[in-house]
């Protein structure tokens, strides 16, 4: 009796789910994200940033700055999603080989794969993930960012609107000597050293308003995206309750909407 019970309870889950899911294009993508970038662990960087994406349709926006990377070297940036990823930045416990730094592949479970390349001309597709001449080089360590209408495809613009994607700016400086060198051969591309490609600067990409980002007017338009996200909610019913229930965006606004 009780497993027939289980069994049903499960299954209208289950339905309730699948309903989300189908049901979830019909909410436009559209939305704004935004990411603190920070240090990657272990891997001895000492630099920040912030980085903010506009998704409309299958169109993104990304505005990045950044500081404290290897000054005019260049840094491959990427979006990073994988479904089944944590949808964060690496730590400590990613690095495998236990050598003391996470390289690129490490972060995967993070943070999943290159997306979407942050390329400054041409190309922004993941074959352009290695692309170095057309990536920042951080004059001064510092990289300024933005591009528009970078196409990416309908599942990519809905998993950055959900939250789900993460920034990650690459190239680091492991012996201080100013250039990518030292005998470890990259994960990604052997002919060049891991410093090249291992990850700098890192951060999850998510609802919540970053500081320093929304000056002015960022109140407003917060309580507005709050009132649809909660009609949105009514209107999917505990299903997407449940699944929205995962997310600290959430959590964070229904805390805000309450008080
Ligand atoms: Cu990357």
């Amino acid at each position: 009796m009780r497993t027939t019970t289980t069994r049903i309870a499960g299954a209208g889950f289950a339905a309730a789910a699948a309903m989300a899911l189908s049901i979830g294009p019909a909410f436009a993508a559209d939305g704004s994200v935004s990411a603190n970038l920070r240090p990657v662990a272990g891997n001895g960087v000492q630099g920040s940033g912030t980085a903010m994406v506009d998704v409309k349709g299958d169109t993104i926006t990304v505005t990045m700055a950044a500081n404290g990377l290897l000054p005019d070297n260049p840094h491959a940036a990427h979006i990073h999603f994988g479904a089944s990823a944590r949808h964060e930045c690496p730590i400590l416990s990613d690095d495998k080989n236990g050598d003391g730094h996470l390289n690129t592949t490490e972060g995967g479970p993070a943070y999943g794969d290159i997306v979407v390349s942050l390329t400054k001309t041409g190309d922004t597709s993941p074959k352009s993930g290695l692309a170095i001449d057309r990536f920042s080089t951080a004059p001064g360590g510092k990289i300024a960012y933005q591009r528009g209408s970078i196409k990416v495809s309908s599942a990519v613009a809905q998993a950055i609107s959900a939250g789900e994607s993460v920034v990650v700016i690459h190239g680091v400086d492991y012996n201080k000597d100013g250039k990518y060198s030292g005998a470890t051969k990259s994960d990604l591309m052997p002919s060049l050293p891991t410093e090249a490609t291992d990850p700098a600067l890192c951060g999850a990409l998510r609802a919540a308003p970053v500081g320093g980002m929304h000056t002015g007017g960022g109140l407003a338009a917060d309580s507005v995206k709050t009132g649809g996200q909660n009609e949105a909610l009514t209107l999917l019913g505990g299903g997407a309750l449940l699944a929205a229930a995962g997310t600290g965006a959430f959590a964070a606004r229904r805390a805000r909407s309450r008080a």
